[in-house]
């Protein structure tokens, strides 16, 4: 009986790590383009976002990575010249006083259980967006990481973790936080960055119910 119940936890638990090991590392890096006037950066997945309005999105891995409440989109320098480059040079955006932008990682259950890594690309070469406050909301609640994240011509804004509990909805936002009211969303690369801590728990639970297995074949 106890060798039977073994052998089902040794399987089910290999089952559990392979689609734990399978998402570890994965990486979406999403550039949000103006669908006006698309250009991707290499190496990216472009999000194009209408020119006026909300709600532009991409599919990938049946994720979908949707723009919220966006004013619209824009691209510096024109697609044959962004500026300062193809992926910063283009932005969703959100004026006026607390306003913000910000992507959907998929609905309620979408986004594997894991912690993740958020980058955030945050720029305007056409104008001056000074400090910006950053988050992340699970199911529409806020967690704030930040207030005064600068904007960044190359690197991410503001970089950070979370973890979804592989049920809940999830989302970035950047909000405006001076004078200038503009808030600015270029770019966001999500990476799986770890498999959750009670996967400890199921490896040696497997291990140990492998030995057995190994154990009892001999
Ligand atoms: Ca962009
Ligand atoms: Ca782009
Ligand atoms: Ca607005
Ligand atoms: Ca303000």
């Amino acid at each position: 009986m106890i060798r039977r119940f073994n052998s089902y936890f040794a399987a089910t638990s290999v089952v559990w790590l392979t689609l734990a090991i399978s998402s570890y590392g994965q990486t979406y890096m999403i550039d949000i383009n103006d669908a006006d006037d698309p250009i991707t950066e290499t190496g990216w997945t472009g999000l194009d976002a209408v020119h006026s309005g909300s709600g532009s999105s991409v599919l990938i891995d049946g994720i979908s990575f949707e723009i919220f409440s966006a004013d619209g989109a824009r691209v510096r320098g024109g697609s044959a010249s962004p500026t300062p480059n193809a992926l910063t040079g283009d932005f969703v955006f959100d004026d006026g006083s607390n306003q913000a932008v910000g992507m959907f990682f998929g609905g309620a259950g979408d986004l594997p259980r894991g912690v993740w890594q958020v980058d955030v690309y945050i720029f305007d070469d056409g104008s001056t967006i000074e400090n910006q406050i950053v988050g992340w909301r699970k199911d529409g609640a806020e967690t704030i990481i930040g207030t005064d994240f600068l904007p960044d011509a190359t690197n991410p804004a503001a970089t950070f973790e979370f973890l979804s509990n592989g049920a809940a909805a999830y989302d970035v936002f950047v909000r405006e936080n001076n004078d200038a009211n503009r808030s600015r969303l270029n770019a966001v690369a999500l990476t799986y960055v770890r498999i959750p801590e009670p996967s400890s728990v199921v490896l040696l639970g497997a291990l140990a119910a492998l030995g057995a297995m190994a154990f009892r074949h001999r």
